[in-house]
């Protein structure tokens, strides 16, 4: 059985950047909807036993087994996603490794948001947004629905979620100024310099 991992810090820790309403709807009504979605379909098969990494791969690309993937997607995504964010601080700051990279990747952090926010903003639709590593490089990419670098072979280090629903409560349809409030003020960037090999 696939469990709803909890948020890391509570409901009103991301306000007013992200607000308790959001996160209630967010967390609480649709992840754990794509949890139940996913532990209805995947019960008495194969699969109950793979983590979601293999469900995702295992499942990709096959349109026999799209309502698994897009549920395992979002399970996956979400846990990322929520991982990836902390309490709204003035400016939150990478730490040195990642700095280093995106630096050597992007120009400078500058350059990073603004083509991050450039790409996100081009998700025609619901998707997400990555930063990923190629092992050399840092590079960003973006994805329709519940899709992710898994099913690329990338690694995600950094994914925020633009569908709709991630930011209508709080900023209707100003996607850019949600994107502009996250990647500056509530990313979690030790968790994303934790993962850097
Ligand atoms: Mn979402």
């Amino acid at each position: 059985m696939f469990t709803l991992k909890p948020l890391p810090y509570s409901k009103e820790a991301l306000s007013p950047l992200m607000s308790s309403q959001t996160l209630e709807f967010h967390h609480d009504k649709h992840h754990q909807a794509y949890v139940d979605n996913l532990n209805k379909l995947t019960a008495g098969t194969e699969l109950e036993n793979l983590s979601l990494e293999e469900i995702i791969v295992k499942t990709s690309g096959n349109s026999e087994t799209v309502a698994i993937f897009n549920n395992a997607g979002q399970v996956y995504n979400h846990n990322i996603f929520w991982d990836c964010l902390k309490p709204a601080q003035e400016e939150s700051v990478p730490g040195p490794k990642t700095l280093a990279l995106l630096e050597k990747s992007f120009g400078s952090l500058e350059n990073f948001y603004n083509e991050f926010k450039a790409l996100a903003m081009s998700q025609f639709g619901s998707g997400w947004a990555w930063l990923v590593s190629d092992g050399q490089d840092l590079k960003i990419m973006k994805t329709t629905n519940a899709d992710n670098p898994l099913t690329s072979g990338l690694k995600p280090l950094l994914g925020i979620d633009v569908w709709e629903h991630a930011y209508y409560l709080d900023y209707q349809n100003r996607r850019a100024d949600f994107l502009e409030a996250v990647l500056r003020r509530l990313i979690n960037w030790q968790f994303i310099e934790n993962n850097l090999e």
